[in-house]
């Protein structure tokens, strides 16, 4: 199944010719000048090359366009903002790249339901933009809001820093409209809430990853607006103590929205790139910001469950916006600060509670042995057991970084990818991961929703 990745000439040329009459010369762009950027993913560590970047304006393009892929045995990367950090969303041996960033139209927000319609190229930031306009919020939150997209977010079932409190990309999905890797269209967009009609396809399409289908349209729930909200910094002597107040102040205060770690360490390198102080404490194990968001004011509920569960501990707490921005910061630049440093090795495994604060210490402790000069940064949304690892240093290539990290996540219990997803990155991984039988099952999905295999071929299955 599957096509070789990289198109026949006359093959592609035929494709292309079928791209023009579709969607117009000026929409199939063959630049390398242009088509470079669409062909590295933010990492810079996932580079290949594209035949032509191909860019329709609606969903009946797009079927026409995946018709055209299949008849022609040329493979069809989907494409939004290329916010991927697994190599998921780049071309990677001459693919044409299909970019959706003009399915951008947004529906008028349903304010009975709950919901609005919105097409794949959404920007995040216009989303909550869109929602907070009509008096509502959306409830994921990145700190790629400018430029990740809404078919992206679903096609990789991203989470972000509110997933304690509202759930990943999959909890917001009610339905969608996509177009198969058979060229045929699927909708679900009506926004029933309740619909017990068979298998729930647009939730099945939500992390694949692109290899099954490309999504044009979401029907996505919204959550109320809290604009209340409340930013607490602090700084603990260990990853343990960070682990155990978050689980207090989830437990203390019912507006939490947001819980995460920073490695004390990890800090002290983005201090270094910020050039600024650390803030709260200099010389803490560890730090833990949490944010809380209420219809009335959570500020006295989050400061009174600090001093009941950290008592002395010392903190910043911020209300006004601008100071709220600088503290998360510290953690939003950990991402830059690592990359600043070099190419990352990237990782964003899940632990079970219990074992979190085990897992950074060993794996500190792992990577120091085999890559003394390496940096390693240790952060993550807390609250969902993900820890970021990100390991400067070592060669892009260099697995044996992978299967420490991705080993030991294993051998505790966790998962590989809590929300970056497999990509190519941990496609090695997967049946690590996964059983036998769930591997089989996948496979079966793909042939049966892709079946030439013109979808995303090489990401996600091994
Ligand atoms: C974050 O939480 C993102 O900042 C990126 O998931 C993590 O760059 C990373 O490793
Ligand atoms: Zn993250």
């Amino acid at each position: 199944m599957g096509h070789a990745a990289r198109p026949e000439p006359a093959a592609l040329e035929r494709f292309l010719a079928a791209a023009r009459a579709t969607v117009g010369d000026g929409e199939v762009v063959t630049d390398p000048d242009v088509t470079s950027a669409y062909a590295t993913d933010w990492t810079r560590r996932w580079r290949g090359t594209t035949s032509a970047v191909v860019r329709p304006a609606d969903t009946t393009e797009v079927a026409a366009l995946v018709a055209a892929a299949r008849d022609h045995g040329v493979g069809l990367v989907p494409q939004g903002g290329n916010t991927g950090l697994v190599g998921g969303s780049v071309p990677h041996a001459g693919e044409v790249v299909l970019s959706l960033r003009r399915l951008d139209a947004l529906g008028p927000v349903d304010l009975l339901a709950g919901q609005v319609t919105a097409g794949a190229g959404v920007t995040l930031a216009a989303l909550q933009a869109h929602a907070g306009a009509a008096g509502m919020a959306f409830g994921v939150d990145t700190g790629a809001r400018d430029s990740a997209t809404v078919g992206g977010m679903v096609a990789t079932n991203a989470g972000g820093i509110h997933v304690v409190r509202y759930g990943a990309m999959r909890a917001q999905v009610v339905g969608l409209e996509a177009v198969l890797g058979s060229g045929e269209v699927v909708a679900r967009l009506a926004g029933l809430v309740k619909d017990n009609t068979g298998y729930d396809l647009s939730q099945l399409l939500c992390g694949s990853e692109g290899t099954l289908a490309v999504v044009t349209r979401a029907r996505l729930r919204l959550v109320a607006d809290e604009p209340h909200v409340v930013v607490g910094l602090l700084g603990l002597p260990t990853t343990g103590d960070a682990v155990a107040l978050a689980a207090a102040l989830r437990r203390d205060v019912a507006e939490v929205r947001a819980l995460e770690l920073m490695e004390g360490d990890s800090v002290r390198v983005v201090a270094e790139h910020l050039d600024a102080r650390p803030p709260v404490t200099p010389d803490a194990g560890a730090f833990l910001l949490v944010e809380a968001a209420g219809r009335s004011d959570p500020t006295a509920a989050l400061a009174a469950a600090i001093d009941r569960n950290a008592d002395g501990a010392p903190a910043a707490v911020a209300v006004d916006r601008a100071e709220r921005e600088r503290l998360w910061r510290w953690r939003e630049a950990h991402p830059e600060a690592a990359a600043a440093l070099g190419v990352v090795l990237k990782f964003d495994v899940t632990l079970p509670t219990a074992a979190i604060a085990d897992f950074c210490a060993t794996v500190t402790d792992r990577l120091v042995a085999g890559w003394p000069a390496a940096t390693t940064l240790l952060y993550g949304h807390v609250g969902d057991g993900n820890i970021h690892v990100n390991v400067v240093g070592p060669a892009a290539d260099d697995e044996e970084v992978d299967d420490t990290v991705l080993g030991l996540a294993i051998e505790r219990g966790g998962s590989i990818s809590a929300e970056h997803g497999i990509g190519v990155a941990k496609r090695r991984w997967l049946e690590r991961d996964r059983t036998p039988p769930e591997v089989a099952a996948m496979r079966a999905i793909k042939r049966a929703l892709d079946p030439d295999g013109v979808l995303n071929p090489g990401v996600l299955l091994p």
